[in-house]
């Protein structure tokens, strides 16, 4: 008899709730809970194809090793003993930083990369951390701590109340939403306009969602600061600032009016390629909306201004007076945050705390660019990095210059991945650890409850047991703790209870505390749960903003109560609470923090640069997800492949035909790729999507492998970066091309 069973879906930020139905150990269909409190039956493509996307029979199903130069299969056992004994001596002859970490976007899709990364950095003391962040929305961090004190206070857009959204560099249409959860992103903009609101999209190609708009605005690749610094001029210029509930809250107001003084909407027209007039009332539709939101992402963030355009997103919201107001953009309150305290200024954001080692680029929250990778293992010298551990990431595709990572990897004394493929990353590890497939492991959304338009909790627990001979990705990633910390072979079980004694430790000496006073081990000796994990999300919830305070609220939530709201449990819209989130060094929102100021003059010269001849960015397809949903047959063909998007003005001029060939060449190398002439594209703008480039050899990507596509990352060589984030420009960058032979 064939039952049910629910699993929030991992494959993208919308976290909708998945009905699966399972025949024995086999899941044999996916469709969406209908009674998911936040997703209410929403199901996009991808998720429809978690079946397929969860049996895919090349994940591996048990650890290799490396022995005589081949990857081999092995046990546990001596999976771990060879990553002891691999990664222990080096650091004792080299110190921590021999070893790099880096830490890919499915971290913040699992239990496991939400709950032991940090004890892992803990045990390694290594600077060399680098992350998916900085290829993504590192500056978004940079922006919000300079603004708010908090690099990770990240205000998302009140989609279901707001007036007037205005959205920049972003296509939830085909990406479901990024830094700003909410399940059915095409019907939450829907209702928007509706209920008579206002969806305004920024962006150089008309998207699903440019379609779907009552404004689209063309605007030239890489111009947004330009854009959003003329939009605030004119808001001071015509006196439309209004801080709302911020005033008095708010320092620097008088020195941004100076600031902005020069990017008149006249004075950035040319550049932007959008006329002055269009700016003026945009500025004023939003002055004038009861709410509005701004919003930016990938195309806002992976360009060369990152930081600044993402700053100058916030400004909007707080001179608008849409920050922390409802309908505008707020911040949310996941219940396995820290429950709240009271308003107090805090230490601060700081940037540059060290440098990388090669070409001495700044750190941003503790990480370095993922650009610059390769060059701190393939330099040598004292510093350099000798092993890798790679969690959950591929940047062979994801990163800048693959071509030289991939090498790069190749000459590393030691390397392990952990990650279900042997793809073109983890085919140079000396240890592959693959977790199960979602099928088999419990979901808790650490990360994008947080960034969710609603607040609201849910958990699911593995849908169908493990078989033998298998580990739980959150064993996996203690034992690994445990390994790298010179603790191989303790119980993985002792990891999660050293954490759970810490924590509780400090809880009951922090006046804040709902626990402050009480005794720690009686504390724990309450946790519930069926293994550590379950232990550690129940004292999170119990200690969080909406916990039972272990007894001190009889009604709070607790693991046991979420557990009997299989579908989830509602804890109401977001709500203003600034105040708690504040941490900067006056205690108020820094309008202009010093960093940004100092980029401006390199705005400035923005406004008369010559515009580049070409210029490529990015797309994602609906039904891909970075580089690695290749592999699955119900997910690629069709109109999801690796083509060149060329405007026909542009094909004409350059003589490509569509369906041709051509060269793409840039300072990092050169690609063939398909054409597919499209007037989606803006002119002087041709458009790759990223993660393709399956040709490899030595991985196991049966599917993959048929249909290659180029690596659009070849064209980078790792140096273009937004000075402040170290974030790669991965949108906007100048190209050639020419008809190829194919
Ligand atoms: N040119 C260009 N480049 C880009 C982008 C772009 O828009 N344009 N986008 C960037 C962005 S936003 C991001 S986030 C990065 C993503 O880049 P990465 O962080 O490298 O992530 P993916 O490419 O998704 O690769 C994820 C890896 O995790 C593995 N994996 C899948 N599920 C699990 C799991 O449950 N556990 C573990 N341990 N591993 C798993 C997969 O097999 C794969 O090897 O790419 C960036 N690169
Ligand atoms: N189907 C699918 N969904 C995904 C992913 C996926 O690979 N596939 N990846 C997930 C991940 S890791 C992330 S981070 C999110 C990303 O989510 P989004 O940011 O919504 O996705 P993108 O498709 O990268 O949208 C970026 C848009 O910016 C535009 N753009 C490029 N340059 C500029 C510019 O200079 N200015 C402006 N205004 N626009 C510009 C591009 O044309 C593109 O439409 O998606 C997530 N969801
Ligand atoms: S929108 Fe995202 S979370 Fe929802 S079903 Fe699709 S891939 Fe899964
Ligand atoms: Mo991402």
């Amino acid at each position: 008899m064939p039952r049910t069973a629910l699993r929030i879906c991992p494959l993208c930020e919308a976290t909708c709730g998945l009905t699966l139905t399972v025949e024995g150990a086999r899941v044999t269909g996916a469709r969406g809970d209908r009674e998911d409190v936040f997703s209410r039956g929403f199901i996009c493509p991808k998720g429809a194809a978690f079946t397929e996307a969860d049996a895919d029979p090349d994940r591996l199903r048990g650890p290799l090793v490396r022995k005589d130069g081949r990857l081999q299969e092995a046990g546990w056992d001596e999976a771990f003993d060879s990553v002891a004994a691999g990664l222990r001596p080096l650091i004792e002859r080299h110190g921590p930083d021999a070893v790099g970490v880096v830490l890919g976007n499915p971290n913040v899709h699992t239990v496991a990369g939400g709950l032991y990364p940090p004890l892992l950095l803990r045990a390694l003391r290594t600077r060399n951390l680098f992350t998916a962040t900085t290829v993504d929305q590192m500056p978004k961090h940079v922006s919000s701590g300079l603004l708010f004190g908090d690099p990770y206070a990240i205000a998302v857009p009140d989609l279901d109340r707001t007036g007037h959204l205005l959205l920049l560099g972003a296509n939830p249409l085909d990406s479901n939403g990024s830094l700003c959860t909410a399940p059915d992103f095409p019907g939450r903009l829907r209702a928007l306009r509706a209920r008579g609101g206002t969806l305004t999209v920024v962006d150089p190609r008309r998207t699903r969602t440019a379609k779907a708009a009552d404004r689209h605005l063309e605007i030239r690749p890489g111009t947004d600061a330009l854009l959003l610094a003329a939009l605030v001029q004119v808001l001071f210029d015509e006196k439309l600032t209004d801080l709302g509930a911020l005033e008095g809250q708010v320092e620097g107001f008088g020195e941004l009016r100076g600031a902005v003084r020069e990017f008149a909407p006249e004075a950035v027209a040319a550049a932007c390629d959008v006329p002055a007039d269009t700016i003026r009332t945009l500025a004023r539709d939003l002055a004038a909306a009861p709410t509005a939101a701004v919003y930016g992402r990938m195309g806002a963030s992976t360009v060369a201004f990152g930081t600044v355009t993402n700053w100058l997103v916030d400004v909007l919201n707080i001179l608008t007076g849409n920050l922390d107001r409802p309908g505008g953009a707020l911040f949310p309150l996941a219940a396995t945050a820290r429950a709240p305290r009271p308003a107090a200024p805090g230490k601060g954001f700081t940037l540059a705390r060290w440098h990388s080692r090669v070409s001495r680029r700044p750190e941003a929250k503790g990480e370095l660019p993922l650009a610059v990778l390769a060059e701190e293992i393939d330099t040598p010298g004292e510093g350099a990095i000798r092993a890798l551990i790679a969690i959950a990431t591929n940047p062979v595709l994801s990163a800048p210059d693959g071509d030289r990572l991939d090498k790069a990897l190749g000459s590393l004394d030691f390397m392990v991945s952990v990650d279900p493929y042997l793809n073109e990353t983890s085919r140079h590890a000396h240890v592959v650890l693959p977790p199960p497939p979602p099928s088999r492991s419990a979901h808790f959304d650490f990360a994008f409850n947080a960034l969710a338009v609603r607040n609201q909790v849910r958990y699911t627990r593995a849908p169908v047991p493990l078989e033998e001979g298998r580990l739980p990705e959150t064993e996996i990633l203690a034992r690994f703790v445990l390994a790298a910390g010179g603790m191989h072979g303790a119980d993985p079980a002792t990891v999660d209870t050293m954490v759970v004694d810490t924590v509780l430790g400090k809880a009951v000496t922090d006046p804040h505390s709902p626990v402050h006073g009480r005794d720690p081990k009686d504390l724990a000796g309450q946790l519930t749960g069926d293994d550590g994990p379950e232990r550690r999300l129940d004292m999170m919830l119990r200690l969080g903003p909406y916990g039972d305070g272990f007894g001190v609220r009889p009604e709070g939530l607790t693991l046991e109560r979420l557990l009997a709201h299989p579908h989830g449990i509602d804890l109401g819209p977001l709500r203003p609470r600034i105040g708690e989130v504040l941490k900067t060094r006056s205690g108020r929102v820094e309008l202009l923090p010093a960093p940004i100021a100092a980029d401006l003059p390199r705005l400035a010269r923005a406004l008369d640069a010559a515009p580049r001849e070409l210029v490529l960015v990015g797309r994602r397809h609906l039904r891909s997800n970075n580089s690695w949903m290749h592999n699955v047959p119900a997910l690629v063909g069709g109109s999801n492949r690796c083509t060149l998007h060329v405007h026909p003005g542009d094909a004409a001029r350059l003589g490509l035909a569509d369906g041709g060939h051509a060269r793409v060449a840039a300072d990092g190398g050169e690609i063939d790729v398909r054409v597919e002439v499209t007037d989606t594209v803006r002119p002087g703008v041709v458009s790759l999507p990223h993660g393709w480039g399956h040709d490899r050899p030595g991985t196991r990507l049966g599917v993959a492998s048929q249909e290659p596509g180029a690596n659009v990352n070849q064209l980078l060589d790792g140096t273009l970066l937004d000075p402040l984030s170290g974030n790669a420009v991965l949108n906007g960058f100048a190209v050639r091309v020419t008809a190829a032979s194919g």
